[in-house]
C-alpha cells in the first residue's frame, strides 16, 4: 500500500529503518542471564536421513521468548515502548531451516524458472496513490544513503531515500548490479516476494517464534545468538555497524555494508547470520502489543502464528510484518536489534537494501 516512499516519505521510509534504539551503553552491557547449555525439549529427536539441501534441523522445544534488552524507539523520541516484553514461555515444533539467508544466486533461479517480478520492479499505480504526482509513480525501493557528516539521530530520512529502479538486480539503482555478488543475500524483497519464492521452493516463511527459537541456537535467554558477550575473545560474531552512525561505517567486523552469507561463525543449530547482515521477514503480522495479549490468555503458547492483524502505534497507517535479526546497519548508537529476542517490523509492501529472508520447511 505505502510502497512508494516518494509519495509519502514519512510513511514510505517508515518501515525500512525498523526503528529501535538502545541508548548508548545498553547493548554493550553484560547479558541478562548466564549462558547455559542447550537442553530444549525435542518433539522429534531423529530428523531421519532426508536432510533437505542447505537446511539444518531445528529440534523444537520450549523456550523463553522476547527480551528486556532492546526497546523500540527513536533516539530523542519520547514514548519508549517495549514490544519484546513480557518475556514468555513458548513451545515450537521441530522444523528445517535454511542455514543461510536466500542469496542472489538462489533468487535468480526462482526468477528464471517463473518469470516472477518483485514489487520493487513494478510501478505503483494511480489507483494505489490517487493523490500522487504521476511522475513520481516509478518503480524503486529504499536505499541507505548516509550523509557525509554526523547528523542528529532523530530523523531517519537523513539516511534513507527512495531510489528509482533500485531492486534486487540493481541494489543501488540504475547502473548497479549483483555481478560477483551471487553469494550475497538477496535484498529489496517485499514480504509477498519472499512468500512467492518460498512457495516455489516448497518451503514457507518462519513464524516469529520459530525464527527466534532457531536464532537462540539452544542457548537460554542469552543476549545474542552466540552468548552474552558481543565480541567474545574480541571476535566479531555478526555483520553490524561500527563507527559513527550513520555517516561513518568503520567496518571493524570485516565488512562495510552488506556481506556475503556465512562469513561469521554458525550458531548452536548450525545457522549463519541470525544476527546482523540483513533483516529477515517472518510470516507474522506485527503488533507491538502481541506478547502482552498472548500472555494475558494464560494458556500454554504453542506454535504461535502472530496476531490476526497489524498495528504499530508509532505508525498506525502502515501495515507491517515482523522482521528479525537486525542488519549491517545496527549499532548500539541507534538500533541494536541484533539482540536475539528483539523485534523488528516493516511495511509489508516495501523492500530495502538491508532486508532479505530465509525459509523453513515442516518436519515431514
Ligand atoms: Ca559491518
Ligand atoms: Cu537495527
Amino acid at each position: 500500500m505505502f510502497r512508494s516512499s516518494v509519495l509519502s516519505l514519512m510513511v514510505l521510509l517508515a518501515s525500512p529503518v525498523a526503528v529501535t534504539v538502545v541508548y548508548p551503553g545498553m547493548a554493550g552491557q553484560p547479558g541478562i542471564k548466564k549462558q547455559t547449555a542447550a537442553a530444549p525439549q525435542a518433539h522429534v529427536t531423529d530428523p531421519g536421513s532426508v536432510k533437505p539441501k542447505g537446511m539444518v534441523w531445528i529440534p523444537g522445544g520450549r523456550f523463553r521468548m522476547g527480551t528486556p534488552a532492546a526497546n523500540e524507539s527513536l533516539c530523542a523520541t519520547p514514548g519508549l515502548t517495549s514490544d519484546a516484553l513480557p518475556v514468555h514461555t513458548v513451545e515450537v515444533k521441530a522444523f528445517w531451516m535454511d542455514e543461510h539467508e536466500v542469496t542472489n544466486a538462489e533468487f535468480e533461479k526462482f526468477v528464471q524458472a517463473t518469470g516472477y517480478r518483485t514489487v520493487a520492479e513494478i510501478a505503483p499505480t494511480a489507483a494505489e496513490f490517487p493523490n500522487a504526482d504521476p511522475s513520481l509513480l516509478v518503480p524503486g525501493s529504499a536505499v541507505f544513503a548516509p550523509p557525509s557528516h554526523e547528523v542528529p539521530l532523530d530523523n531517519y530520512l537523513q539516511w534513507w531515500e527512495y531510489r528509482k529502479n533500485a531492486n534486487w538486480r540493481q541494489p543501488f539503482g540504475a547502473g548497479s548490479s549483483i555481478k560477483g555478488k551471487e553469494n550475497y543475500p538477496v535484498v529489496h524483497i517485499a514480504w509477498e516476494d519472499a512468500v512467492a519464492y518460498a512457495r516455489w521452493a516448497g518451503k514457507r516463511l518462519p513464524t516469529e517464534a520459530e525464527w527466534e527459537f532457531a536464532a537462540r541456537g539452544g542457548l537460554k535467554e542469552n543476549t545474542y545468538a552466540w552468548g552474552n558477550q558481543f565480541t567474545p575473545a574480541k571476535r566479531y560474531m555478526a555483520n553490524t555497524f561500527q563507527g559513527s552512525f550513520p555517516s561513518k561505517d568503520a567496518g571493524r567486523d570485516g565488512f562495510k555494508g552488506i556481506a556475503p552469507v556465512k562469513q561469521y561463525p554458525k550458531n548452536g543449530y548450525g545457522l549463519y547470520d541470525m544476527a546482523g547482515n540483513v533483516w529477515e521477514w517472518c510470516s507474522d503480522w506485527y503488533r507491538a502489543d502481541y506478547y502482552t495479549t498472548l500472555v494475558r490468555k494464560g494458556t500454554a503458547i504453542v506454535d504461535p502464528q502472530g496476531p490476526p492483524d497489524s498495528f504499530d502505534p508509532t505508525e498506525p497507517g502502515v501495515i507491517k510484518k515482523v522482521q528479525k535479526g537486525g542488519s549491517f546497519l545496527c549499532s548500539d548508537q541507534y538500533c541494536s536489534r541484533y539482540v536475539v529476542g528483539s523485534r523488528g517490523k516493516g511495511d509489508w509492501k516495501m523492500g530495502t537494501n538491508h532486508l532479505g529472508f530465509r525459509c523453513v520447511r515442516d518436519a515431514k
